[in-house]
């Protein structure tokens, strides 16, 4: 897969519609289309790579900012009560759309258990 097909790179570039509540210079944060919980959210980093094994030392010091900055935005994208984050990578773990996307998931109380 390259950036002309990723789907997510589509959405970042706003080729492809979404809901986004936040965008800086290093990500956006829009609504899953298919959500599992009443607020689940994907932080998409703007750069692409497919996962977190493909994952640069740059591109790991980005998404660790992001990661950050995420955390200065709970409360406003309703996730004052607590949240998951679950990045899947690979065929065992269903990854669906090959650029690497962290889910947050939260709004309610999550089940114990992830598997
Ligand atoms: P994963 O299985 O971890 O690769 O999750 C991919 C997620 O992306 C899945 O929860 C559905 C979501 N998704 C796929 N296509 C679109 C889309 O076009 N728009 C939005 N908002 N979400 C999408």
């Amino acid at each position: 897969m390259t950036m002309n097909d990723c789907i997510f790179c589509k959405i970042i570039k706003g080729e492809i519609p979404s809901v986004k509540l936040y965008e800086d210079e290093d990500m956006v944060i829009i609504r899953d289309v298919a959500p599992q919980a009443p607020v689940h959210l994907l932080l998409l980093p703007k750069e692409h790579f497919a996962n977190i094994v493909e994952m640069s030392d740059a591109q790991a010091a980005t998404l660790g900012k992001c990661l950050k900055k995420l955390s200065s935005l709970v409360d406003e994208l309703g996730l004052s009560g607590g949240f998951r984050l679950v990045s899947n990578k690979g065929k065992d773990a269903c990854q669906s759309v090959e650029h690497l996307h962290i889910h947050i998931l939260g709004g309610a109380q999550l089940a114990d258990k992830m598997a």
